[in-house]
């Protein structure tokens, strides 16, 4: 009975043995369609299971645990230092070619020592911004990782380089030679880089200046479990130690052989006929980098055939067969020479960077943005220093960083402008705003027409027929500064307009007309204070009752008012301080425009949606919150569950159970174009 138990277990063990060899090979495989192929085969959950089962065997059988499994990818300790590794076959550096010029002059040196009257034939590659690395496999196992060091010695991350997902830990076929180096670059992709950072920022944490010095931070970890944690990847591109003579006659078909081990290889690769088609390949990559996840800083271009590379051999420590053709850089170093402010539509004042001109990217770059005071203070510039200038793609050139070493003994520190440089209105920064802006909301020019266009709009003064286009005009044409000269237009001037007849003309004008008559929350609203919508408006009239009562309150006074913080406060009384607004509204009053002046406030039960109760649910196109305040300024209450008291349930896309119920209890249901036309006529039936 006993030899029979024990063959028992015996076949048992083989059986484990056999599934657990089968669920390595199925998993590298998998890893293989998923990282190599970029065409994965089964769906994540799929992969998922066979790793669990693996991991689940393993735990049983833990003297069946090989250094190769894929679920050894972390090692247990933190090492103390990392060990030396020599390169038996040293890893060389790259020659450059900054320009087109270069390139031709590289071409023509290669096709006079190969003496070839034809064009040459190269395998083309984008160049990657991260780190070299050196992956010794023997018997198609992953042994060392190892990075370049000086070219000859490197230090020994085999343990973080086991946690890269892409880097396979056992090759896949049984091809393989048995002695196999594989070189190429690793590196982090954008998105994992923005994750990163996001993350450090959000614990507070030191976040990295780039994806390189990402990945470079990583890799250089002595606790393998950090590693694991960061976005890493790699692209092979070569071969260093064989223990055959060749993988095959070019470099294409060596990289698509590594391809076949289950070896990243960029999907970029290609082979071009001539220094002209390498010229094509170099502009259109420079054209498609913005849209890659990862960082290049120019293009490789490497002899195809291995016999030529052969004969062409090395200067110093780089290939004579091989050259980095460079794009042009996107950062370099100049000199602030000053800053100036600018007032955009909205008033907001933002100081920009005048350059002494310096070439990035292959532009010319004089001006850069420097966001606004809090960044300045951040990146500590000064007028007078040497800084660095990034430029990437269509966006505009910023400061990245300032070389304090070289900031001269009479630098200038950047301080904020009093007054507008525009109108010479009070410039103010409410406490913990980011953003400057200019109080001269009604006067300044850099502002004017979108003050004029806010004005006349519905919720506002409500002129008919006033749209963009003819504020535009109006404006461009030097017929109209301020809201207030709109009442001062004649018929003839109107006339003189595009698209403009005399009848529609004096549709305006009786527009305008109509428009005189308003009411203190429209006109607040109207004049365009900084952060007073409508709600707010309602508010204030109600509170004050008459303008010169909300223009003599000073900021203490704004704050009693409910929903009225500091920084709507000092907006307020900020507006109201400069002359040149209270000459705007002096004037429109003066045309006419009035509103039941010392009005008690209107009665709570007065308001059109007085006693109303509406739930919102679901996504909506506007904030929450400005929807609740508009809703609250005509009287009704929000509330945040359905009940049979509920009025209206206002519906966005997805609802949820809100939904369900207002059904069920027979609610009013309004959607998004519903509750539009609710605000626009609350006083209409409903
Ligand atoms: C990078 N960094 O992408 C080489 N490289 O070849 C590519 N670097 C290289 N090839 C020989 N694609 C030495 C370095």
């Amino acid at each position: 009975m006993t030899p029979h138990k024990g063959s028992d277990r015996a076949g048992e063990a083989a059986d484990v043995r056999q599934r657990i060899e089968a669920l390595r090979k199925l998993i590298n495989y998998h890893n293989y369609r998923y990282y190599v192929l970029d065409d994965p085969e089964i769906p994540d959950s799929e992969y998922d299971r066979l790793m669990r089962e693996l991991e689940r065997l393993e735990a049983v059988h833990p003297e069946l645990i090989t250094p190769d499994s894929p679920t050894q990818r972390v090692g247990a300790e933190p090492l103390k230092e990392f060990g030396e590794v020599r390169h038996k076959v040293p890893m060389l550096s790259l020659a450059n070619a900054f320009s087109d010029e270069e390139l031709r002059e590289f071409d023509a040196r290669v096709r006079k020592l190969l003496g070839t009257k034809g064009p040459v034939a190269y395998a083309a590659e984008p160049k990657l911004d991260g780190l070299a690395i050196s992956l010794r496999y023997e018997k198609g196992v992953l042994v060392q990782g190892a990075t370049r060091g000086d070219g000859y010695r490197g230090e020994d991350v085999t343990a973080n380089v086991r946690t890269i997902d892409t880097i396979p830990l056992r090759l896949l076929g049984g091809e393989w030679p048995e002695v196999l180096e594989v070189r190429g670059e690793v590196f982090m992709p954008r998105s994992g880089f923005c994750r990163l950072n996001e993350e450090a920022r959000r614990r507070g944490e030191k976040t990295f200046a780039n994806p390189r010095n990402a990945a470079a931070g990583s890799l250089r970890q002595l606790d393998p479990r950090i590693t694991a944690s960061r976005p890493l990847t790699f692209f092979a591109y070569g071969w260093g130690e064989l223990s055959v003579e060749r993988l095959a006659d070019t470099h294409s078909e060596s990289m698509r052989i590594l391809r076949d081990y289950g070896l990243p290889v960029s999907p970029e690769l290609q082979v071009l006929e001539g220094v002209e088609a390498c010229l094509s390949y170099h502009r259109a990559m420079l054209e498609k980098r913005e849209r890659l996840d990862y960082e290049i800083d120019g293009v490789v271009f490497k002899v195809d055939d291995l016999d030529a590379q052969e004969k062409l051999g090395y200067v110093s420590r780089a290939p004579r067969w091989a050259i980095a053709h460079k794009f042009p850089a996107e950062e370099a170093l100049t000199v602030l020479r000053d800053v100036e402010w600018q007032v955009g539509r909205t008033g907001a004042v933002t100081p920009v960077a005048r350059l002494e001109p310096v070439e990035v990217g292959g532009v010319v770059v004089k001006n850069a943005t420097l966001h606004n005071m809090d960044e300045i203070e951040k990146k500590d510039i000064r007028i007078g220093d040497t800084v660095y200038v990034r430029r990437a793609g269509d966006v505009i050139p910023e400061i990245v960083r300032v070389l304090l070493d070289r900031r001269p003994a009479d630098a200038r520190r950047i301080r904020l402008p009093k007054k507008c440089p525009v109108c010479g209105s009070e410039v103010i920064k409410p406490e913990g705003e980011a953003i400057a802006r200019c109080t001269g909301g009604l006067f300044c020019p850099a502002q004017r027409k979108e003050a004029i266009k806010h004005f006349a709009s519905r919720r506002a003064m409500d002129i008919e027929g006033l749209g963009d286009k003819l504020v535009d005009q109006l404006v461009d044409k030097g017929l109209v500064h301020d809201p207030a000269d709109l009442y001062a237009l004649t018929k003839e001037q109107l006339t003189g307009l595009e698209r403009m007849g005399e009848k529609s003309a004096q549709n305006l004008l009786d527009a305008l007309e109509r428009s005189k008559e308003t009411t203190l929350a429209r006109f607040l609203y109207a004049i365009g204070i900084r952060e007073v919508g409508e709600a707010t408006a309602q508010t204030l009239a109600r509170h004050f009752g008459s303008l010169q009562a909300i223009e003599q309150a000073d900021e203490e006074t704004l704050q009693q008012v409910p929903d009225i913080g500091p920084v709507v406060a000092a907006y307020i009384a900020g507006f109201f301080r400069q002359p040149h607004n209270q000459e705007v509204i002096r004037r429109l009053r003066e045309a006419g425009v009035h509103w039941p002046e010392g009005e008690p406030a209107p009665k709570p039960e007065e308001l059109p949606l007085h006693g109303r109760s509406f739930v919102l649910t679901g996504a909506l196109s506007r904030p929450r919150e400005e929807i609740k305040a508009e809703l609250q300024a005509l009287g009704a209450k929000v509330t945040g569950s359905v009940s049979k008291k509920t009025d209206y349930v206002v519906v966005g896309e997805n609802p949820g159970s809100k939904y369900d119920k207002a059904r069920q209890l027979g609610i009013t249901i309004l959607d998004e174009a519903g509750l539009k036309k609710l605000l626009e006529e609350p006083d209409g039936r409903h």
